[in-house]
């Protein structure tokens, strides 16, 4: 695959800072260079700086003087460089891109970035776990946030999705307790970025409506293998409006083009420890080589007919539609295709807002979606710390914006004229418009004021047990893992039993499975369900990551462990047929330089063995002339192996591979000759040899 040098990183969200820093240094007469062209330091007043390592002090051992303006001021500065993190989704990671419209929406939206086929919009996504702290490692099994701002030719649109379709409680009245819940416990402030813990499944055991979600969080698609192989939810039910005012409900899906996969739960621990930037070095790396991640934006749209016939109710959020049900129709593509130039100035800064939304898309009555409209103003003012938080470059409308709100703190844009209010007799500023402007849809209300959930949200079994029955039976045995590590973690044993006597109603066969794991003697009785559990539905087996496979390596990464004598011809094979493919191949050495080769090159490698574990890995080739006693070279196979990893091997791999325990198996491949890379490369598009899986079990 070609790789392009990523586009110049520079775009007017940073542009202001940068060219002020620009000015600063060369923009007046006095104090302009340092040496050659290097610009003065100067303090944030512009004040050139001639000494920035040593503080202003009475003779060189004596008190520091309160005069010392640079030093208080830098001192100042550094001091209040930190914001509040995120309440949820703290740690995140961010980039540039666009929205790229394939299918006009004109009869069904008024919306205008669906009107034109080949409209281009800029976007900025930030990708995220919930749990975890700013600091936190990647790899937690957790939900990923999946947020898109579209910045349109109507105001800023913002998907703040998930990358699963359903979420754990249905009343946004629950969303402090469910996160709190999974939180670190508050007097002992541990364990961090982990739901496996009692908080957490005590609050789980607590609320049956959370038994289709913990389904969820609970398979692999807890543990992306990257964001670029993770599909995106809006979750909620939203509505299309067109020009006649007339509402369609829809719900949004995203769908990596490089099809989804995900890691195992012992690799997950084990990326954790050896890179807990994974997930943002991937996208990092993948972005500044030119290989742009790509999703498909999908709708699902249905009627009021459509909704009154379906099995549940569209506006409960613990809810899907099966895509066998409504098939998603395909509306545009979203690539991204530059890193921000400043983490903080853009990632940490950007505001995503559930009521953001421009004429053409409005809100469902979903309790859930009706609470975070309400809720996401607030945390941009605490976070931010300002009304003016749209006066930040990331997160200001990129089209032409008028109103009257002025000053505040940190105002960057106050109104010209004299009029700062309208209706005006001057002639001057911004005026409504009935005809361009958001209408809400006139959806006739009713009802008496009342504390209540709707009869219709009452089955919270139902959708679980689909959703489980739609895996595929690696995909079951890791739900089975998942929850029996979880579970294992619980000191209480009433809240393990209470889950058990949840999975009874969900599947019977899990749940003894789970229970086994714990070592439980007596089932418990079934929990009591509001509803009973449908044993009726189809299945879905668009729920399932590994029955929809992409068949492909393409995006995925190889490692090839090398030694002095490894054989440059099949290394120079391997890494010609991974390139093509669209894989990235690196090197793992015992030093990273100075390997020699069998035809005398010498060989730099990308990572030392200790640095460059297995997990790092898609798959992997271990190009040995001979044996090798290095103690990270056999846990490079061993993981390789348990992870169930295709795995290449020379002949001179053999004593290593039999020291590490690896058998022969349909993913082992041997690599007589160059040839056999080709052939390795097609046992690798299938990503894992799950079979292996079941050998390990037995
Ligand atoms: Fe959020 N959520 N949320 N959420 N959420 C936030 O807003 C909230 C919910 C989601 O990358 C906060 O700017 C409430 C569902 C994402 O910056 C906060 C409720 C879904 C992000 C907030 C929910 C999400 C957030 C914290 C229940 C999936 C990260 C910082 C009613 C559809 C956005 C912030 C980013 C962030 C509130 C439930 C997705 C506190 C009250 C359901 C992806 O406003």
């Amino acid at each position: 695959m070609a790789r392009k040098p990523s586009t110049a990183r520079r775009d007017e969200n940073t542009a202001i800072i940068h060219d002020q820093t620009l000015q600063r240094g060369t923009g007046g007469e006095l104090h302009q260079t340092a040496e050659g062209d290097t610009p003065v330091l100067t303090t944030a007043q512009g004040g050139p700086v001639s000494d920035d390592q040593n503080t202003l002090k009475i003779g060189p051992r004596g008190p520091t003087l309160i005069e010392d303006f640079h030093f208080r001021e830098k001192i100042f500065h550094f001091d209040h460089e930190r914001i509040p993190e995120r309440v949820v989704h703290a740690r995140g990671y961010g980039a540039h891109g666009y929205f790229e419209t394939t299918r006009s929406l004109s009869d069904i939206t008024r919306a205008d970035i669906f009107q034109r086929v080949g409209e281009k919009t800029p976007v900025f996504v930030r990708f995220s776990t919930v749990a975890g702290a700013k600091g936190s490692a990647d790899l937690a099994r957790d939900v990923r946030g999946f947020a898109v701002k579209l910045y349109t030719k109507e105001g800023n649109w913002d998907i703040v999705g998930n990358n699963i379709p359903v979420f754990f409680i249905q009343d946004a009245i629950k969303f402090p307790d469910i996160i709190h819940a999974v939180k670190e416990e508050p007097d002992r402030a541990f364990p961090q970025a982990a739901s496996a813990h009692d908080n957490f499944w005590d609050f789980i055991t607590l609320t049956p409506e959370s038994m289709h979600m913990i389904m969820w969080v609970m398979s692999d698609r807890a543990i992306p293998r990257s964001f670029r192989f993770m599909e995106g939810f809006g979750v909620h039910t939203f509505r299309f409006v067109n020009a006649q005012d007339e509402s369609t409900f829809v719900k949004f899906i995203w769908k990596p083009k490089l099809g989804m996969q995900s890691v195992v739960w012992n690799e997950a621990l084990k990326i954790n420890g050896a890179d807990p930037d994974f997930h943002r070095r991937d996208l990092w790396n993948a972005i500044e080589a030119g290989d742009y991640p790509e999703w498909e934006l999908c709708v699902q749209v249905f009627d009021q007919t459509f909704a009154d016939a379906f099995d549940f109710d569209v506006l409960d959020p613990t809810k899907l539609i099966p895509e066998e049900i409504l098939p998603p129709i395909t509306v545009g593509r979203l690539v991204l295709d530059r890193m921000p130039n400043n983490f903080f100035a853009e990632t940490e800064q950007v505001a995503f807002m559930t009521q953001n939304v421009p004429p053409g898309i409005d809100f469902s009555n979903d309790p859930l979606l009706q609470g975070r409209n309400f809720s996401y103003l607030d945390t941009q003012l605490k976070r931010l710390g300002s009304v003016n938080f749209t006066h930040i470059p990331i997160n200001a409308p990129k089209c032409p914006f008028h109103h009257f709100q002025q000053d505040g703190h940190m105002a960057m844009r106050n109104p010209s004229g004299r009029a700062n209010y309208q209706p005006n007799s001057w002639g001057e500023g911004p005026r409504e418009s009935p005809t361009a402007g958001f209408r809400s849809f006139a959806a006739e209300e009713s009802g008496t004021k009342a504390r209540l959930r709707p009869e219709s949200f009452a089955d919270h079994y139902s959708q679980a047990r689909q959703f489980y029955r739609s895996q595929t039976a690696t995909e079951q045995g890791h739900i089975a893992m998942a929850l029996g590590f979880e579970l294992s973690k619980v000191q209480k044993p009433v809240i393990r039993e209470r889950m058990i006597a949840h999975l009874l109603l969900i599947d019977d066969a899990l749940a003894k499975t789970v229970a086994g794991k714990l070592g439980m003697t007596a089932m418990p009785k079934p929990a009591d369900a509001a509803i009973q559990p449908r044993d009726d539905l189809a299945l879905s087996p668009a729920l399932s990551i590994l029955a929809n496979a992409p068949d492909s390596f393409t995006g995925r990464k190889l490692g090839i462990l090398i030694g002095d004598g490894s054989d440059a011809g099949i290394i120079k094979a391997l890494r010609g047929a991974f390139e093509k493919e669209g894989a990235t191949v690196e090197l793992v050495a015992p030093q990273p330089s100075g390997t020699k080769l069998s035809d005398g090159s010498a060989m730099d490698a990308d990572h030392a063995i200790e640095g460059g574990p297995s997990v790092l890995f898609d798959a992997v080739a271990i190009v040995l002339a001979d044996e090798t006693k290095h103690p990270a070279a056999r846990d490079f196979v061993a993981d390789a192996y348990s992870h169930c990893k295709f795995i290449g091997f020379t002949a001179g791999a053999k004593s290593l591979l039999d020291r590490s325990g690896a058998e022969a198996d349909d993913g082992m491949i041997a690599l007589d000759d160059a040839a056999a890379a080709s052939e390795f490369l097609i046992a690798c598009r299938q990503l894992r040899f799950w079979p292996r899986e079941d050998t390990l079990m037995q």
